[in-house]
């Protein structure tokens, strides 16, 4: 009986990856090609490193419905990423004309607020991956999911990425309209162990490329519905589709 075990479980999760009829048969995926950091990353919102410098900045977000959607983001996202044995960092570059956020309790629904998102699956299967959400009061709201919505999936709100260091730097002046604000940056450091969920090691993890997903969430208006601007479009208003995030390969 054993050995018919592990086959089924690669079935399903095959299953679990393909795409559901009704959506877009083919999203371009993107790829960025991550440098690996030659020197301490300082959490402090400010990409003031020469390694941040150095790291290629990423194609613009596009609406999540594909790059080519009309109307396109009226404000630039972009990210970098960056990596040592310890570490994925990632870097957002938001701009915004007026910074806002409200919520301050771990694990809130971040969204609710402007936020930053951020979706990684280090095995590829999309199964067990991970949700990161944050605003520019830093506070973060973090998931562990074991698949996706469409199959069934169930979040795990408790699960706290443990040792997840995050900053946020505001470019402007905080909840106050009556000025022009130029953005906010966001930094983060990710510990790759924690993220191995699923009897990994780190170095297992960092022989192969992730899947990763950015969003960036926008109340352009009030009432919404909110503007969903992301790296790779999924073609349609929903992130849970890994198989449609990009592809992060860490440079030797
Ligand atoms: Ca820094
Ligand atoms: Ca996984
Ligand atoms: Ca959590
Ligand atoms: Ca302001």
């Amino acid at each position: 009986m054993k050995r018919f075990l592990f086959p089924t479980l690669l079935l399903l999760a095959a299953v679990a990856c393909a795409p559901k009829t009704g959506a877009p048969a083919e999203v371009p995926i993107r790829t960025y090609n991550a440098p690996k950091a030659t020197g301490a990353i300082t959490i402090d919102g400010i990409l003031d490193e020469a390694d941040w410098q150095n790291a290629p900045l990423s194609d613009a977000f596009a609406d999540i419905r594909g790059v080519d959607f009309e109307p396109k983001p009226i404000k630039q996202t972009n990210m970098k990423m960056l990596w040592d044995e310890e570490n994925l960092y990632i870097a957002g570059i938001i701009e915004e004309d007026n910074v806002t956020a409200s919520l301050t309790e771990h694990d809130a629904i971040i969204y609710h607020d402007n936020d930053w998102e951020v979706f990684i699956d280090p095995d590829q299967d999309c199964r067990f991956y991970f949700e990161i959400e944050l605003n520019a009061l830093n506070t973060v709201m973090d998931l562990l999911m074991d698949r996706p919505y469409r199959d069934g999936g169930k979040f795990y709100l408790p699960w706290d990425l443990r040792g997840l260091k995050t900053a946020v730097h505001v470019d402007g002046t905080l909840n106050d309209p009556s000025d022009t604000d130029k953005g906010w940056t966001v930094e983060m450091a990710i510990p790759i162990a924690s993220l191995c969920v699923e009897f990994q090691t780190p170095q297992e993890l960092l022989d192969k490329d992730w899947k990763i997903g950015f969003s960036r969430v926008e109340w352009l208006k009030e009432s919404g519905p909110e503007e969903n601007w992301v790296w790779n479009p999924t073609g349609l208003v929903d992130m849970h589709q890994p198989e449609r995030w990009g592809v992060l390969h860490f440079v030797k």
